[in-house]
């Protein structure tokens, strides 16, 4: 009788042990409302799965990065996932983490890298989509007659890359509507409110322009700080679009100081681990796994802001 409740005791710990992985995360930073809820919900993820996390923040430096992707290779984790903050100079230590066979998981952002055997799997949103979508929406609102000053994310970042892609693909079909002004806020709320700034005082304190496009709500909330600073009305003499669909952005929106969002889904992380649970099972995991947002304005603003706030 001891013997089988022995034994029985025996084959739950190994069970255990074998779930209880240990993957190591290297996130961006924590430069805006979007990343912290991305950073918290992969821990609460990880926490639910009994996954060992080790977490890593590089402050938006990609050789803090790098140097966390080494240290989780020396300590030889099960898996790695990497939420890039720009697209390029990840070949080398990708190529380590292979030859210590260790799976990589990409995230949000791309890696541009010809090798793709360097990385399982990238789960991340259609940021071209993202930037089309809100595009149309502005285009539908000015009637397509609209002067636009753009606040790009970190230089050299995917999001950045594709939403512009996205916006300027709709917006190149109307010819009465233009990008006047252009400048990274480094998807920063503090950033964003000082280029905005600098784009009020360039342009006649603002009598030029028509709407702001930041490529994150963040950069929008400190673009809607200068133009109420600047005497002006956010949302109604300058129209403020953007995304993420964080919730300071929709209470922004229910306040009528900005316009439109598209969300993207900060829960990533469960994604990313059902990934590399796969691929440990040995099962074929897909080279891209894609999520999409959609658009929200004033119009439904209130109760998506309620939804949210309760989180
Ligand atoms: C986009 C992500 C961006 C967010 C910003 O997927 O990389 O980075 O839109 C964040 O809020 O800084």
């Amino acid at each position: 009788m001891y013997i089988r409740i022995t034994i029985a005791l025996m084959l739950m710990l190994v069970s255990n042990m074998a779930l209880s992985i240990t993957i190591g995360f290297s996130q961006v930073g924590s430069e805006s409302g979007w990343r912290t809820s991305f950073s918290e919900s992969v821990k609460a993820e990880a926490k639910k799965r009994g996954i060992n996390l080790k977490f890593s923040d590089a402050q938006q430096k990609q050789e803090n990065q790098i140097k966390a992707v080494r240290s989780f290779i020396a300590q030889g984790v099960d898996a790695i996932v990497i939420a890039p903050v720009v697209e390029t100079g990840w070949k080398p230590v990708l190529k380590e983490a292979k030859r210590a066979r260790i799976p990589v998981v990409i995230v949000d952002r791309n890696i541009r890298v010809k090798q793709q055997s360097l990385f399982l799997t990238r789960i991340a949103s259609d940021f071209v989509e993202e930037g089309r979508k809100i595009a149309t929406w502005l285009m539908g609102q000015t009637d397509g007659k609209c002067a636009i000053v753009e606040l790009q994310g970190t230089v050299g970042a995917t999001a950045a890359i594709d939403r512009a892609k996205g916006f300027n693909s709709v917006i190149n079909n109307y010819p009465e509507s233009k990008i006047i002004r252009s400048q990274t806020g480094e998807f920063t709320r503090t950033k964003g409110k000082e280029v905005m700034e600098s784009f009020l005082k360039a342009e006649q304190s603002g009598k030029n322009i028509c709407a702001v496009w930041a490529h994150n709500d963040e950069m929008a909330l400190g673009a809607i700080q200068a133009i109420k600073e600047a005497g002006l009305k956010p949302g109604t003499d300058i129209l403020v679009v953007a995304v993420d669909g964080v919730p300071d952005y929709f209470k922004a929106m229910v306040d009528g100081d900005a316009n439109a969002t598209v969300e993207l889904s900060p829960h990533l992380g469960a994604p990313s681990f059902d990934a590399i649970s796969a691929h440990l099972n040995g099962q074929k995991v897909d080279k891209l796994i894609s999520t999409t947002g959609e658009l929200f304005t004033q119009e439904t603003a209130e109760a998506e802001y309620k939804k949210r706030r309760l989180h």
